[in-house]
C-alpha cells in the first residue's frame, strides 16, 4: 500500500490526520506512543525552563514569618519553613527545577528535634543571635553570614536558647531527590543530638592547612559544617585589594571542600562574591538555575532583560541558562549564591556562556 505524504490533496489529507489519530488511539492501549509527535519538545535547541526570574524582599517575610511565629510553633510545625515558591511552579515546593529553598524562623526558647534524611540541606543565616544548629555531633553558633552544611543522612536538630528571633534561608536539594525518587527520612527518639565536638571544630579541624592525619582522601562532601562569614568576609577583601575581579562576579570566593578542593555537597555548590560599588557586571549565564541572597549592601541585578532591586537579606532566583547581570550603585554588596553546578559537571552536562 502507498503511504500517503505531506503534498497530498486537502481531502486525503484530512483522512490522513483522521487515520493517524486512530493509530494513536490504538497503540495508547498496548502503552505505546508516537516519539515524532513530541520530539520537538523532548530535544530543544537550548534548555527550555519553567522557571522564571523572581525576588523576595527580606522586610516583607520577616514581617510575615514572625506572624507565623503567633500561629505555630517550631515543634508542631517540626520545621518552621515558609517555602519560596517559584512564580513559574506553585505548589512544588521549589525555588528551581531542582532546589528547594525556604526561609525558617526559631524563635527564643525552641528546638527544632533531630532528624535526617537523604536530601542535603544548606543554610545562610540572615537575621538574628543566639541560635545554634547541631550537625553530625558538632554544635555551630549562627551568625549572619554563616554558611552551614548538612549532607546527606546527616542527623541534625536546632535550638535557640537566646532572646531574639532567628531566621536562615534553608536550600534543600529535595527536588533532585525527589526526581531521582529516593527520599528516605528518619526521626530519633530523643528531641536533640549528642554533642561532642564544640562551635567551629570541623572548621578549624579540615580547613586551616592541616588535615587530622588519616583523614580520607576521598570524600564527596565537606567536613566542614561551619564556614563562618567573620572568616570569609576578610578574604573577599584580599581578593579585591589585588585587583583580583572577575568581570562578572567581582571579587568570588567557591566554598570548596578543603579535603579535595571539590564542592561541598555532590548535589548543590555555592559562592560568596563581593561587589564593589560601581561595579557594572558583564552578562552571563549557565545550565545551573541560580539563588541568591544578599549579605550586604545594595544593587540591581537584569535577569532575561527585567531589573531586580535587591536590598540586605533579599533573595532572588535566576533561571538556567537565563542571562544576568549585576550594577552596583555607591555602595559595596555582597551575594551568596548557590546553585545544582556540581550534579551538573558530575554528569557533564553543565554549560556556560555570555
Ligand atoms: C528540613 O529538614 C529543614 O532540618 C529545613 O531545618 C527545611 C525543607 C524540606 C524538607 C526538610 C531543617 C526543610 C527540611
Amino acid at each position: 500500500m502507498a503511504v500517503a505524504t505531506a503534498e497530498a490533496t486537502p481531502g486525503a489529507k484530512h483522512n490522513l490526520q483522521l487515520a493517524r489519530q486512530a493509530y494513536y488511539d490504538k497503540i495508547s492501549g498496548y502503552h505505546l506512543a508516537p516519539l515524532w509527535e513530541v520530539l520537538k519538545d523532548l530535544v530543544t535547541k537550548e534548555p527550555r525552563t519553567t522557571i522564571v526570574p523572581a525576588l523576595w524582599k527580606f522586610p516583607e517575610i520577616e514581617k510575615l514569618m514572625l506572624e507565623a511565629g503567633d500561629v505555630i510553633t517550631a515543634e508542631e510545625a517540626e520545621r518552621r519553613v515558609l517555602v519560596l515558591e517559584n512564580p513559574g511552579e506553585p505548589g512544588k515546593a521549589r525555588i528551581t527545577n531542582t532546589l528547594f529553598a525556604g526561609v525558617q524562623l526559631i524563635m527564643p526558647g525552641e528546638i527544632a528535634d533531630v532528624h535526617r534524611h537523604v536530601a542535603s540541606a544548606i543554610r545562610f543565616v540572615l537575621k538574628g543571635k543566639g541560635a545554634y544548629t547541631a550537625v553530625e555531633g558538632e554544635k555551630s553558633n549562627m551568625e549572619h553570614g554563616d554558611f552551614i552544611i548538612t549532607a546527606n543522612w546527616a542527623p541534625h536538630d536546632h535550638g535557640n536558647p537566646g532572646k531574639e528571633p532567628v531566621m536562615w534561608l534553608d536550600v534543600l536539594d529535595m527536588p533532585t531527590i525527589n526526581h531521582f525518587q529516593t527520599s528516605f527520612a528518619e526521626h530519633f527518639t530523643e528531641k536533640m543530638q549528642n554533642v561532642n565536638h564544640e562551635n567551629g571544630d570541623s572548621f578549624e579541624r579540615y580547613a586551616t592547612g592541616v588535615l587530622p592525619d588519616g583523614a580520607p582522601v576521598h570524600l564527596n562532601r565537606s567536613p566542614v559544617i561551619n564556614y563562618p562569614y567573620a572568616k570569609m568576609r576578610p578574604i573577599l577583601e584580599r581578593l579585591r585589594k589585588t585587583g583580583d575581579l572577575d568581570k562578572r562576579f567581582g571579587a568570588r570566593v567557591r566554598y570548596a571542600n578543603p579535603i579535595n578542593g571539590g564542592p561541598v555537597l555532590p548535589t548543590m555548590g555555592a559562592n560568596l562574591s563581593l561587589l564593589p560599588a560601581g561595579f557594572k557586571g558583564e552578562p552571563y549565564r549557565s545550565t545551573d538555575g541560580t539563588v541568591f541572597a544578599v549579605a550586604e549592601g545594595k544593587g540591581t541585578t537584569i535577569i532575561d532583560g527585567k531589573p531586580f532591586e535587591w536590598g540586605v537579606n533579599d533573595v532572588f532566583v535566576v533561571p538556567p541558562w537565563q542571562r544576568y547581570q549585576h550594577n552596583i550603585g555607591s555602595e559595596d554588596a555582597v551575594l551568596f549564591s548557590i546553585s545544582d553546578k556540581p550534579a551538573q559537571e558530575a554528569l557533564g552536562i553543565w554549560r556556560e556562556g555570555q
